[in-house]
């Protein structure tokens, strides 16, 4: 296998990689290199879903690589913490004094003072839960809940179906009938979008279902616009229609199913009218997509992640991916549901490379970053340790994290490409390469799919890979060999299936089973126990405030009347990229909401709860329903007027069921700035 990166040093050469960052699509690359500089990323044709085109953030990834926050070297805190001055240090120097710190801490708190933080990063099957999660074993660090997302909806697959390979993108045109189901590969899974216009032009109906008008919104047969937390009922009405008018597939769920009735029991709670008018939806409209989703064959939902991100989220997540089993939408081609196919090949990103179980040490779950640096005993947190992630601007409850990270006696490790907000309130900063720069498996989790990611150039300054960084580590505290990237690259593909590894290793991408299109309930089958669909999972119910399908009410208040929600832009992947947004992020607010409140196009105002506030200029935009405004996912601080983000409006709260991050629960004010 060739280091690409010694391929391209002189001259220009096109070298074939793939890209693993947090998207559902994992694109083929083709990165061209002139005298050891990429000058040019584009779309490669393994993946057969990706089509040869990419997206405008990896497109431009060069400005990221060779960018003004790119960190070259390590580097330490001068002075108070947050004010910015770092001095440059060696890696020996970097690395010696944490594991000093470790050490030290570790002695006189115990190791679960340690709290090791990441999350979506480069995504891949080598940046993480590799060397790193051999170091924080062998230490028995605290454990991280990796709940920021996809913990609802990952929980609802795995109790429904033990998560069942989806219906894949090149099937979208065997579909008559298509429901997005808050989401929008528009921004957040592009080559998407092409299948569904085709599964259009064929006759297919669309049918989606967002508070926003988003852009296949408008080119839909129906958009119903929900107010935000308000799927279950809108889920459940679908449940009681198809069962009442006889549409349910009493066979299929005699067969393949079990809790029919309990599921029914709860939806029988909702008719039509009393969905509609809770979710804020027109009862006719409601009505007509029941009876489309009743009638029509192939159907198919593809379930985002926008539905889960509330208190009635898991619930949602699971009533929706109800839908097809009840309906009996399964065994044709283009029928069934889409939902995250990470587990499609059955390749699991843990504990790679190290067979010893997981200590029993505390948990914390990731939302709860805020409180776990503030008020955490016994003992409290003295290390954190980022990498993979952009806490600060990420996780919920932004002014808690903040005032964590601010902590004097914290000592906090942050590793990362850039310069992130977090990492201003580091102790230490490590620089990390790029997935341009190091290797990596990227598995998609859209399209079935699993690619290598070779570097195509030399780190960019002193940069280093994870693995290498967390093996050299472990190396300095006793825990282990020192190992180079490429050596951990292959103990991972060690333990892959034999014929992938090979096929990874020798042709860059592994072939996927029944063409990468499984068919459910043909090809593929409910990973459960007993192979059923579990529609009523008392694993989920147990955990469920008011048990499973049981619908939390609106947190909104009279001081707080509007929904904050904050979705994926075109422009970021997660924060990544956000530092190379120039202009301040505008809210996004309905007209007549603007109106009731005086507010002109571009005003400043704040947004504001009991949380925080934020300020921003204001759009003008028909396309989202009133009641209800919209910030990005993922701004930096430097994109707001005063530096707080939608995160700093964004309770800590969790979802019914497997403590997911309730990023669209904010509910707030809006106000002119300067007026009170
Ligand atoms: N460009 C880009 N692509 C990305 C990402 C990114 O940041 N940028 N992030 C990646 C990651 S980490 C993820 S998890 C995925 C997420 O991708 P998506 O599943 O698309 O999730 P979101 O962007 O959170 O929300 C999708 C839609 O849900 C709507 N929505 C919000 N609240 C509700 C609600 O209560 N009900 C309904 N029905 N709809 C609602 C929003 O208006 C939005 O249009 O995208 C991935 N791809
Ligand atoms: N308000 C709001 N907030 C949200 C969401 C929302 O809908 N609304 N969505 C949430 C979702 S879906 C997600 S997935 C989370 C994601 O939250 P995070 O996990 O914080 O994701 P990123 O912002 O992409 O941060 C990843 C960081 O890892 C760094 N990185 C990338 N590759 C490497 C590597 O190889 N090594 C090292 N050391 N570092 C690397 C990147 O430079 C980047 O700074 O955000 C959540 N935050
Ligand atoms: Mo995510």
């Amino acid at each position: 296998m060739p280091r690409a990166a010694e391929e391209g040093r002189w001259g220009r050469s096109t070298v074939r990689t793939a890209c693993p960052l947090d998207c559902p699509d994992s694109c083929t690359l083709d990165v061209t290199v002139e005298n050891g500089r990429v000058v040019d990323i584009d779309g490669g044709d393994e993946n057969p879903a990706t089509r040869n085109y990419i997206c405008a953030k990896v497109r431009r990834f060069t400005s990221r690589i060779y960018g003004e926050d790119r960190l070259l070297y390590p580097a330490v805190r001068q002075g108070a913490r947050g004010n910015g001055v770092f001095t440059r240090v060696s890696w020996d120097e970097a690395l010696q004094q944490i594991a000093d710190r470790v050490v030290e801490i570790r002695d006189r708190w115990g190791a679960e003072a340690i709290l090791p933080f990441c999350y979506g990063g480069s995504n891949g099957l080598l940046t993480q839960d590799t060397t790193d999660a051999a170091l924080f074993r062998g230490l028995r660090t605290s454990r991280l809940a990796r709940t920021v997302c996809a913990a609802p909806t990952g929980a609802a697959n795995q109790a429904l179906y033990g998560k069942m390979p989806g219906v894949a993108y090149l099937d979208y045109p065997h579909a008559r009938l298509i429901v997005l189901w808050g989401v929008n590969p528009s921004a957040s899974g592009i080559h998407l979008v092409p299948f569904v216009r085709e599964a259009q032009r064929a006759g297919a109906r669309l049918v989606v279902i967002d508070p926003r008008a988003t852009t296949l919104a408008r080119h839909a047969d129906i958009h119903l616009a929900p107010h935000p937390g308000t799927d279950l009922p809108i889920a459940l009405a679908l449940h009681r229609f198809l069962f009442e008018t006889g549409a349910a597939d009493e066979a299929f769920l005699a067969e393949f199913t079990t809790g029919a009735d309990r599921l029914r029991a709860r939806a029988d709670e909702w008719p039509i009218e009393r969905a509609a008018q809770v979710s804020g939806v027109d009862a006719g409209q409601l009505r007509a997509f029941a009876e489309l989703y009743a009638s029509t064959s192939p159907a198919l939902v593809r379930c985002g992640w926008g539905l889960e991100r509330n208190r009635n989220g898991g619930s949602a997540a699971a009533a929706i991916m109800a839908l097809p089993a009840v309906a009996g939408k399964f065994r044709v081609r283009g029928g069934g549901f889409s939902m995250s196919n990470s587990a499609a090949l059955g390749i699991k990103a843990a504990a790679w490379m190290d067979d010893t179980p997981e200590p029993s040490t505390r948990v914390v779950n990731m939302n709860h970053l805020g409180r776990a640096l503030l008020e955490y005993q016994d003992p409290p947190v003295k290390m954190l340790f980022v990498y993979n992630c952009n806490p600060l601007a990420t996780m919920p409850d932004q002014n808690r994290v903040l005032r964590g990270l601010q902590r004097d006696d914290l000592f906090t490790v942050v590793f990362d490409q850039v310069f992130t907000d977090t990492a201003r309130y580091a102790d230490v900063v490590l620089p990390s390469t790029t997935f341009l720069e190091n290797y990596d498996i990227a598995k998609g989790y859209g399209p079935i799919s699993l690619q290598l990611v070779r570097p195509v150039i030399e780190p960019v300054g002193e940069s280093r890979p994870n693995a290498e960084v967390f093996s050299e580590l472990a190396a300095r505290l006793g825990l282990g060999e020192r190992e180079e990237e490429i050596d951990t690259l292959l103990r991972i593909a060690a333990r892959l299936p034999a014929d992938v590894s090979a096929e990874l290793m020798e042709r860059g991408a592994a072939t996927p089973p029944f063409g990468g299109a499984p068919v459910q309930f043909v090809d593929v089958f409910p990973r459960t126990a007993d192979g059923k669909v579990h529609l009523f999972p008392p694993e989920l119910d147990v955990q469920a405030p008011l048990g499973l399908y049981g619908y939390q009410p609106d947190p909104a208040t009279d001081r707080y009347p509007l929904a904050l929600i904050s979705p994926a832009s075109e422009k970021t992947v997660s924060s990544m990229m956000g530092e190379l947004r120039e202009r301040a992020a505008a809210l996004q607010m309905h007209p007549s909401d603007a109106q009731a409140r005086g507010l002109g196009k571009d005003d400043p105002v704040r947004v504001f709860n009991d949380l925080g506030e934020v300020q921003v200029p204001v759009a003008l935009n028909p396309d989202i329903r009133p009641g209800t405004v919209s910030l990005p996912k993922g701004l930096w601080r430097k994109s707001t007027y005063n530096g707080s983000t939608s995160n700093a409006l964004v309770p800590d709260s969790l979802t019914d069921v497997a403590g997911g991050a309730c990023f669209n629960d904010a509910r707030v004010q809006v106000a002119l700035l300067g007026r009170h």
